[in-house]
């Protein structure tokens, strides 16, 4: 008789292990983001922001790249601890990856921030056991992002637009932004920021706060 796994059949296993590493994250009462972009959008800045306003959370940072530490070396800079994953000929992070990071963590943190390669195709394939998913669109990449990489938006948990300072030299229209964003994800309001001149960085903190707060214990 052949027997079939039922479970990896309605499972892949990119699913089960990432939702073994969500119960590990909130067995340890964790909140886990999954920080994703085209290159150069501003997750490594973003990241650096959070981590300034956050000073008093235990935070660890995750930097997925497909090869290099130059990323890992800036969070390490600001004394965060920070774990380096090279995906070499992947385009994306995936859970098993994640999973390797939770086999050499050593302490409890309040938050994990995970930049995946950049990409705005592929890692949003791939659950990582994250809580939410972060989508940063920068404004020289334009408004129209969202209608040619749908998913990625309609997955999304919060949209930061990044280098807001650059709109006068930019046609990067919030209105088209915002009737795209409307039919696929209704849910999904843009915060607007700029790393550079440290613009709309409290609305962000204020939402990572709430999602902070809203944990048990
Ligand atoms: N003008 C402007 N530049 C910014 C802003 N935020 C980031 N940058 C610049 O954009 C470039 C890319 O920023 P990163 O934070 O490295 O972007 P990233 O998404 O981490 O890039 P990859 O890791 O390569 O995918 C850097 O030169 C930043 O200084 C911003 O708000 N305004
Ligand atoms: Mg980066």
């Amino acid at each position: 008789m052949k027997k079939i796994n039922v479970m990896q059949d309605v499972l892949s296993s990119n699913e089960i292990i990432a939702l073994k590493n969500h119960e590990y994250f909130k067995k340890n009462n964790t909140i886990v983001f999954n920080i994703m972009s085209s290159p150069g959008s501003g997750k490594t800045s973003v990241i650096l922001e959070t981590i300034k306003k956050l000073f008093n959370y235990k935070i660890l940072v995750i930097e997925g790249d497909i090869a290099g530490d130059i990323d890992a070396k800036k969070i390490e800079k600001s004394g965060t601890d920070v774990y380096q994953i090279n995906t070499f000929d992947s385009c994306h992070l995936n859970a098993s990856m994640i999973n390797t990071v939770i086999q050499k963590i050593k302490k409890r943190y309040d938050l994990i921030l995970i930049e995946n390669v950049g990409n705005l195709i592929c890692p949003v394939e791939y659950n990582l056991g994250e809580d939410y998913k972060i989508v940063i669109l920068s404004v020289p990449e334009g408004h129209d992002k969202p209608v040619k990489y749908p998913k990625i938006f309609e997955k999304a948990n919060l949209l930061l637009i990044n280098k807001i300072d650059l709109m006068d030299f930019s046609d990067f229209d919030f209105k088209k932004l915002n009737e795209t964003l409307k039919k696929l994800n209704k849910n999904l309001q843009p915060v607007k920021i700029s790393c550079k001149k440290s613009l709309g960085i409290e609305e962000w903190i204020n939402w990572i706060k709430e999602k902070i707060s809203l944990l048990p214990g």
